[in-house]
């Protein structure tokens, strides 16, 4: 069998999404996501100028060899880039293995470890009131792991509250640029112990709650931050800090009992090596499309097992489905699956491009036994909806320094 063709398509029904299609020479073709926001057409060069052309007519079920060969064979290795380009790659001929095979892709890895996939949904606001009530409805919705974020007093705009009409389209106008935020440690300290204060108060000790900080503290205010929600127990408190230098974690660690993730932005082992055998984190949160593939996001998974750090995946609404769809697949196999990030139901315009067969509700995914990863892609419907260049915002303290977004 050969790859005969490799088409790398992008498409905005509401936001962009890079969609690569492998193509065989047997008619099967696989599917893979190499969206990294704000900068897909960065990825869509690397696929076409780079990737595609060493690719054609290989064997498309030499999927570790083809990894190597993109991985350990170029001396430009890793970034966010290049992996993302070998994730979409990786995740289309894991989809094509599975059709050949007949097998739905969790069985090539192993088999299931369990029945469903417990997910953790998102709750905003403008107000901590908001927020609950928010988290109250998705609690009655069946979901029994819920995110809180709300917005902070005396800010502008906070990360993860974005108002009905306020997609980032819309910051950016016609010109688009990076919307710029501000940012005050001291103010979102107040607002967030008296979010998750008033959080237990109101939903009692049973449902799981969770945060993420989107890496804006410091090593030291995240040791802080970790320690003053200790009563109010986390099942974890995201991107705490920014873990470039991974001994920062340790740091944190060594003042706090309240779990802590990380990993949506990390491309690679190396990026979480110490983090995980130090035993520095509770959960790793990297993604299928920005960790080289399945293969990728496996490796790490299966060294995370043998440290007693759990995965849950990212789940961002900027991972297309066709990442979801890989997820569900690692989620059911991985032996040390936490728990999937789930920010909704994709919008009618996207459903009607990727279409899935894995089943949601009650806060619980089902892995489908479709052969492959089980996601279509329509490329008619997709063409209808031309790249649009968009940003995601930048931050800045409220002196003006250039801050973590
Ligand atoms: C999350 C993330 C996202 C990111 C986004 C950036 O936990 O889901 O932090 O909301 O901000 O993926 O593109
Ligand atoms: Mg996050």
């Amino acid at each position: 069998m050969k790859i005969s063709e490799i088409k790398v398509l992008v498409t905005c029904p509401g936001r962009n999404f890079v969609t690569v299609k492998i193509v065989t020479d047997a008619g099967v073709y696989g599917l893979g996501d190499a969206t990294i926001n704000g900068r897909e057409q960065a990825v869509i060069a690397c696929l076409n100028e780079h990737v595609v052309p060493c690719l054609i007519d290989r064997d498309p079920q030499d999927i570790e060899d083809i990894w190597q060969y993109l991985y350990r064979g170029v001396y430009w290795r890793r970034g966010p880039i290049g992996m993302a380009a070998i994730a979409a790659i990786d995740m289309a001929l894991w989809d094509i293995k599975g059709k050949i095979a007949g097998l739905p892709v969790y069985q090539l890895l192993g088999g299931r470890s369990r029945k469903s996939v417990t997910l953790y949904a998102h709750a905003n606001g403008e107000t901590i009131d908001e927020t609950l009530e928010n988290a109250a409805a998705l609690m009655d919705q069946g979901f029994k792991a819920i995110r809180l974020q709300s917005a902070i007093p005396g800010l502008p705009v906070t990360y993860g509250v974005l108002g009905e009409q306020k997609d980032y389209f819309e910051l950016q106008g016609n010109r688009p640029l990076p919307p710029e935020e501000e940012w005050s440690t001291k103010k979102y300290y107040k607002l967030v112990v008296e979010l998750f204060k008033k959080a237990r108060e109101k939903f009692g000790p049973d449902v799981h709650l969770l945060h993420d900080v989107h890496s804006r503290l410091t090593p030291i205010e995240a040791a802080r931050l970790s320690k003053l929600l200790e009563p109010y127990d986390l099942m974890f408190l995201e991107d705490a800090c920014i873990a470039e230098n991974q001994d920062s974690f340790k740091l944190v660690r060594n003042h706090t009992v309240t779990p802590l993730a990380i990993g949506e932005t990390f491309n690679s082992i190396w990026d979480c090596k110490e983090l995980i055998q130090n035993q520095w984190i509770d959960y790793i949160r990297a993604a299928a499309t920005h960790a080289g593939g399945i293969t990728g996001l496996r490796r790490i998974i299966d060294f995370a097992a043998i440290h007693d750090v759990k995965s849950a995946p990212h789940g961002a609404p900027d991972l297309s489905p066709i990442c979801f769809a890989a997820h569900m697949h690692l989620d059911s196999w991985a032996p040390n699956f936490g728990i999937q990030e789930y920010s909704g139901a994709v919008n009618e315009q996207t459903a009607k491009i990727f279409k899935h067969a894995h089943e949601v509700n009650d806060g619980t995914a089902f892995v489908s036994d479709a052969p492959g990863l089980g996601v279509d892609f329509d490329e008619e419907a997709a063409a209808e909806y031309p790249y649009k260049r968009s940003y995601l915002p930048v931050s800045r303290l409220e002196d003006g320094t250039m801050w973590h977004w």
